[in-house]
């Protein structure tokens, strides 16, 4: 979060700004800026961050197991801080963020108000995209995350269009493209990459492998199983990083936007990580074992940030439980304020809809 200042320019002591709910969602808008990673605001901003993923997540587990939410539902728990870290890189007045159908946690990561995402959800009028898009399709124009896509791989082109986009309007932005192992083998993404590489195009591709592809494991139906190769055919640096460190993520991701923002250079980055739900909420995940998902909850995105803040005296036990019930009351708000929606109007059945 933008930290704000108690005095004036006179030196006078000014009193703390009252904040209004869209001035929090304004802060809420901008990552911290080029933060040193060590700072203690924007490493705290980052677990609050994560926080609000996971409690969200947990409340809309809950209304759809109580059928207030219908669709399909594919939630982002243990994956957070591939999002977090990677959009708090990014500086969202000029720079585009494209994901899949999982996509609860980037929304969020880009500042979405977590009010407007649960009714989207909900399927209510107030949600992001009218209550017509639901879970799967979480867009948000003006923070610039657009999409949410239901049809595995097809973002990818869509994402380097823009960045396309930014290049022939000679603007500084950047792309980051999230996509998982499934969509790795898809077509689309071999042909984006090729593109992006004799265009020149600012985007990052970040695949984040969970591991599985529903209920396929990425090592059965993978060739190649170290990713950080794909980029190999079309000239694209490629990487790896540990998904579950949300400061490792931060700092493989500033570099590669950099790189991006400057050369025109497209990178690609695995971000190895682990979803601690099915592929959505109907998988028992039996295709897994319980130790197995043991070993990555040892490795736990949240409390992993929270020892490293311990450790380095930057934060205390009760400050994380304060952040911890922050987010626990936005969840339980949001709920209350989608659940309190009205439905969309059925004369707007039509509206939006593009033929
Ligand atoms: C083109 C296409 N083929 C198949 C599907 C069905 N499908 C939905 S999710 C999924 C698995 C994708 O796995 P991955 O890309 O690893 O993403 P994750 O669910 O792990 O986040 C498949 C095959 C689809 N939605 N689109
Ligand atoms: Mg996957």
């Amino acid at each position: 979060m933008g930290k704000s200042s108690t005095s004036g320019s006179n030196g006078a002591k000014k009193a703390p700004e009252k904040k209004t709910p869209e001035k929090k969602a304004q802060e809420n808008r901008q990552p911290a800026k080029k933060p040193a990673a060590d700072d203690k605001a924007f490493r705290t901003d980052l677990l609050r961050r994560m926080l609000l993923i996971r409690r969200v997540e947990e409340k809309a587990a809950q209304m759809y197991g109580l059928r207030k939410i219908g669709g399909f539902c594919h939630l982002y728990i243990g994956q957070e801080a591939v999002a977090v870290g990677a959009v708090a890189a990014l500086d969202l007045e000029h720079d585009y963020v494209f994901t899949a159908y999982r996509d609860h946690g980037h929304a969020l990561a880009c500042g979405m108000d977590a009010k407007v995402m649960m009714a989207e959800l909900y399927g209510k009028a107030a949600g992001c995209s009218r209550g017509k898009g639901g879970s799967m399709h979480l867009f948000d124009a003006e923070r610039h995350m657009l999409g949410g896509n239901g049809i595995v791989g097809a973002h990818i082109p869509v994402a380097t269009g823009a960045a396309l986009k930014i290049r022939y309007k000679k603007e500084n932005g950047v792309v980051l493209c999230f996509f998982g192992d499934g969509a790795i083998h898809q077509g689309s993404f071999h042909e984006s990459l090729n593109l992006a590489k004799i265009w020149n195009l600012p985007i990052v591709y970040i695949c984040e492998n969970n591991q599985y592809g529903m209920g396929t494991d990425f090592r059965r139906v993978s060739a190649v199983t170290d990713f950080s190769k794909m980029g190999v055919s079309y000239d694209i640096p490629g990487s790896q990083m540990d998904g579950m460190d949300v400061l490792e993520v931060h700092g493989a991701v500033k570099d590669a936007v950099e790189r991006a923002r400057e050369e025109h250079q497209p990178s690609f980055i695995e971000a190895v990580t682990y979803r601690y739900k099915g592929h959505s909420m109907s998988d028992p995940a039996t295709y897994r074992t319980k130790e197995e998902l043991a070993e990555y909850k040892n490795q736990d995105p949240i409390l992993i940030l929270k020892a490293k803040l311990l450790e380095a005296k930057q934060l205390s036990n009760e400050e994380f439980d304060e952040i911890d019930a922050e987010c626990k009351q936005i969840s339980n708000d949001a709920a209350r304020f989608a659940e309190d929606s009205p439905q969309p109007a059925v004369e707007t059945l039509y509206e939006d809809v593009l033929v």
